[in-house]
């Protein structure tokens, strides 16, 4: 193999919209369609390694900003192409912002370019990222059942229209989900379907009489042994978090970020009897010195798109094990492409601490060839294949950029979206 064919000849980036149902969270709602960006990494070999990330008009222009400077990189040569990048796309700082998701742009955008090496250097070796990753620890990996608040309506060109006649997993992604029974209901249906050994609900939309309520009707209806998550993306101020948390003591595996920030939460850790994670408050390697200091969580939520890469949620790893906390994983909307890189880091992961969270389910569409990945029995394979496992469906590209063309969304806006419902709504980091 020549030196010349582990250059990078060319990057492309491609902006898609996938349909994404009305799912609700503290900052308000999702729009019809979740912007994702997929990205190619071509060898002068003519390897093709791919990866995905969630987009926006912002991260689209800093790939184009680094593109051509890549071009020629040895795609083993991650270290370097993490400081082109890093020079080239000025982070304002490691906050990573008050919404429920990660506003980041240059981590982001090293993970895109790392998995779609990666998935190069495994096409190269004829192994799987996982192989890459320290090895095969497990051949499937879990996923946990994750439940949202949602109006009617599965999101694209559905819209918040419901098709009533649709049976299944289907059915709920189109149905109701703000009543106690009718989340109950999606909380069936999706264990039903999927086999999911463990429970999360995204909370904050709604007070938290309501919400922990409803984690107690989950708890009352799966009893003791399906072990339940529950996160209001710290919406909580600290004496709210304090008091409802109490009321979730022996009925949560763990609290997900309750209230902000890592003082905050360091302070209910020891107020409240219930293991907390976090994908909020330590979401950075600048921000591990202080969580160790404070102790600001039990269960660090990597995710390997915020984290910069899978080499990097490894690291992560470690230093969750060195200093005694949990390391799971954390997900936004997605498809099967960043579905392959969790499941082949979680298949590398020496322990496995707790089932991973994922949005999959959510979409029904996908831009994989041969559809979704199959979540059974609550586990996903690692696809087989050298790299990540997965190709890109060419027509489905063609489709979701298409959307993406069409729908006019350029960025991530669940305030925006909820105030096409509501004009007054306002979102408040600390709303209870
Ligand atoms: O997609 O509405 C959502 C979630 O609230 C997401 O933005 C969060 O990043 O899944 C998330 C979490 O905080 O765990
Ligand atoms: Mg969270």
């Amino acid at each position: 193999m020549s030196h010349s064919s582990h250059q990078i000849a060319k990057i492309i980036a491609t902006p898609i919209a996938v349909p994404d149902p009305p799912l609700l969270n503290c900052a308000g709602i999702h729009a019809p369609y979740a912007l994702r960006i997929i990205l190619e990494v071509v060898t002068e070999g003519g390897i093709l390694g791919v990866s995905e990330i969630p987009g926006n008009e912002r991260s689209m222009e800093a790939i184009r900003s680094i593109q051509g400077l890549l071009v020629g990189k040895d795609v083993l040569q991650l270290s370097q192409i993490l400081s082109i990048v890093r020079d080239e796309i000025e982070e304002p700082s490691d906050e990573r912002g008050g919404a429920p998701h990660d506003a980041r742009l240059a981590v982001h955008i090293f993970s895109a370019i790392e998995v779609a090496c990666l998935d190069i250097l495994g096409k190269m070796l004829e192994v799987g990222v996982v192989d890459l990753l320290g090895g095969r620890m497990r051949e499937r990996v879990p996923f946990a059942a994750y439940l949202f608040y949602k109006r009617k309506g599965a999101g694209g060109t559905y819209g918040y229209e419901t098709q009533p006649d649709i049976s299944g997993w289907e059915y709920h992604r189109q149905a109701e989900g703000i009543e106690t029974e009718d989340l109950v209901a999606q909380a069936i249906s999706m264990v039903d379907t999927f086999g999911n050994k463990s429970i999360k609900l995204k909370g904050g939309p709604f007070v938290p009489e309501k919400e922990v309520a409803d984690m107690h009707a989950l708890y009352d209806h799966f009893g003791p042994d399906m072990p339940l998550r529950y996160d209001p993306n710290a919406a909580w101020s600290y004496d709210t978090g304090v008091q409802w948390g109490k009321k979730l003591e022996g009925v949560l595996q763990y609290l997900e970020d309750p209230v902000k920030g890592q003082e905050n939460m360091a302070n209910l850790r020891k107020e409240v009897n219930i293991p907390l994670a976090t994908n909020m408050c330590t979401t950075s390697f600048s921000q591990i010195p202080n969580s160790v200091r404070v102790h600001s969580e039990d269960i660090i939520l990597s995710d390997h798109h915020f984290w910069g890469g899978l080499r990097s949620s490894i690291e992560l790893y470690r230093i969750c094990k060195t200093f005694g906390r949990g390391f799971s994983m954390h997900s936004n909307s997605h498809l099967g492409i960043s579905m392959a890189a969790m499941i082949h880091l979680g298949a590398a992961l020496p322990e496995f601490d707790y089932d991973l969270d994922t949005h999959y389910p959510w979409q029904n569409e996908d831009v994989i060839v041969g559809g979704k990945i199959p979540i059974e029995d609550g586990c996903a394979e690692i696809p087989d294949g050298p790299g990540l496992g997965v190709e890109i469906d060419r027509e489905q590209l063609k489709k979701l950029h298409q959307n993406y063309i069409d729908c006019g969304i350029t960025e991530r806006d669940d305030e925006f979206e909820m105030q096409k419902l509501d004009p007054s709504w306002r979102f408040v980091e600390e709303r209870y």
